[in-house]
């Protein structure tokens, strides 16, 4: 006779549960997933250079031996790139898979690997040049979601299962459910970051590949003297990778020229729509035009000049003819921005355009492309648009522009002031005579005269190059003859072509625009 314990099966789990394998592994993969898609849909909106998987593949690329990078060519050809990103996926799946294991048996050792790994992925992103603190998002993304999603399958699943319940039951649904809406996610997330991430790099082929039309109005040419040869001194013009940059975009919108269209609406008799091609077709007018932000410092660097070409706005408007109580045109960028230009500055005989080109070349992304305003004596939150796609002509008692309602003035014209860029602030120079140059702006009026104070001394006049135009800034330079050891403050004040005088009063950049006097001391030994 049988003992009855034999035969009869187990009517409970046994109180230690068998450690299983496949569960855990798979969970580490699905919370993997989820992490590494959330990422990558984070790197596609707001870091395009910082996916984690291409980053940690242009680690890979740098560190690796020359040796084998030849054998992998060599075996692979152009596929190369292809079999390295799918090698880092697979070797990817194997360590979730070890983490999840881990995490099951071990905590927190799988989330202390999931850490790790995220790590190095944060490093390979942010060890690019031309890495910003936003390139940190996307890996950090990574580490936090897979490390929670680790958490909560391994614990709140039931992993450890014997063999009974294994094939079939509630737990093995409760499982497949929270695993796969884990992996899931990430898969969605994944292929989102994909489509976007290829609309991005359609953006930014189209750019490559456009050719600014010529200019019918080429810009005047710009006069020997208007720059000096000074160490140090602003260049005349800026370059487009040095040119300041301010927005609100959190990622730069990427618009495709072939849809964009420019819409002017509102108070106007006939309503206008213009695409890319027509737009092109237009004489285009070249102007050299210094663009300065509110909330550039006295001394700040928040201003740059450049040549710009574009189609004046002017010209424009009296197509849609504006009805007689417009005084404001509230433009709207593509991201939602928006700015209120006076209609007079738009419309007046400066060179207010929409810009296709910047310094000869199209827009920068970051810059506006494919179309922006420039309007010549208007800080930029009233009236340099990038990313443009409608002028709706309106009121100032009727809409304010994106910054108002934020405590900025509802116009903001450039307010004169000077710089002084050499000798720096701080800086020790050698007694002697010593060069002291920056540069003055008083859009849309021009700098006269530009004075030099050296400590309580008597204001001296310095020597102006001559000027682009009205609308640009101008170099100024003055030859401290008699600099003597000891610490020296330098003071810079400039005129403009009506006579008015900087203001010595200082004013904060709220709520339009810093009044005073740059001063800068320096050491002379
Ligand atoms: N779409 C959009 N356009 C914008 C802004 C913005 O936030 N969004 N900022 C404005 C401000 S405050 C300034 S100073 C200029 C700066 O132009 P830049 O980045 O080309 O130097 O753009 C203006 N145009
Ligand atoms: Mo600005």
């Amino acid at each position: 006779m049988a003992s009855p314990d034999t035969l009869s099966p187990p009517t409970r789990p046994s109180p230690l549960p068998v450690l299983g394998f496949w569960r855990p592994a798979a969970a580490g993969v699905a919370a993997a997933l989820a992490g590494l898609g959330l990422a990558e849909l984070t790197a596609a909106w707001i870091a395009p250079g910082a996916s984690p998987v291409l980053s940690v593949g242009a680690l890979v690329i740098d560190i690796v031996p020359a040796g084998v990078k030849e054998l992998v060519i060599g075996l692979f050809g152009t596929a190369d790139k292809i079999v390295l990103i799918v090698t880092i996926i697979l070797v990817l799946i194997v360590i979730a898979a070890l983490a999840g294991v881990l995490e099951s048996r071990r905590p927190p050792y799988g989330r202390v690997l999931v850490v790790l790994i995220g790590a190095i992925a944060l490093f390979a992103a942010l060890s690019r040049s031309s890495a910003s603190t936003f390139d940190a998002v996307p890996a950090v993304v990574a580490m936090g979601v897979s490390a929670i999603a680790l958490t909560f399958l391994t614990t709140r699943l039931p992993l450890g299962v014997s063999a009974a319940v294994e094939s079939d039951g509630p737990d093995r649904r409760r499982f497949l459910v929270y695993t796969g809406a884990t992996a899931g996610v990430g898969l969605l997330a994944l292929i989102g970051g994909q489509l976007k991430a290829a609309a991005t790099r359609a953006a930014d082929t189209a750019r490559a590949l456009f050719t600014l039309p010529a200019a019918s109005v080429p810009a005047a040419a710009i006069p020997a003297g208007a720059s000096f040869d000074v160490a140090g001194i602003t260049p005349l013009i800026t370059p487009n990778a040095d040119f300041y940059r301010i927005d609100t975009a959190l990622s730069v919108p990427r618009i495709d020229p072939n849809t964009w269209r420019l819409k002017i609406t509102g108070m106007v008799e006939n309503e206008v729509e213009l695409n890319f091609a027509e737009l092109l077709a237009l004489p285009l007018e070249e102007s050299t035009t210094t663009l300065a932000c509110v909330s550039n410092y006295v001394g700040g660097d928040l201003i740059g000049n450049a040549t710009w070409l574009g189609y004046p706005i002017r010209e424009l408007l009296a197509r849609a003819k504006p009805t007689s109580g417009a005084d404001m045109v509230l433009s709207t960028s593509q991201d939602g921005f928006t700015a209120s230009t006076p209609i007079e500055a738009l419309t007046d005989e400066r060179n207010a355009i929409l810009a296709v080109g910047m310094n000869g070349e199209p827009l920068p992304l970051e810059h506006g492309y494919p179309v922006r305003m420039v309007v010549p004596g208007l800080y930029g939150y009233v009236s340099a648009t990038k990313w443009v796609v409608e002028l709706k002509l309106t009121r100032f008692d009727q809409e304010q522009g994106y910054w108002t309602p934020r405590g900025w003035s509802e116009r903001g014209p450039v307010k004169l002031s000077s710089r002084i860029d050499v000798p720096r602030a701080g800086s020790s120079v050698p007694a002697g005579p010593v060069v002291i140059a920056g540069v003055a702006w008083s859009q849309h009026v021009g700098v006269s005269a530009v004075a030099v104070q050296i400590d309580d001394g008597p204001w001296q006049d310095a020597t102006l190059a001559d000027a682009i135009s009205v609308d640009t800034w101008r170099q100024w330079a003055f030859t401290w003859t008699d600099a003597t050891a000891g610490q020296h403050s330098v003071r810079v004040r400039a005129t403009d072509s009506d006579g008015l005088v900087q203001t010595s009063v200082s004013a904060d950049v709220a709520p339009d625009g810093a009044t005073g006097l740059h001063e800068v001391s320096v050491t002379v030994s």
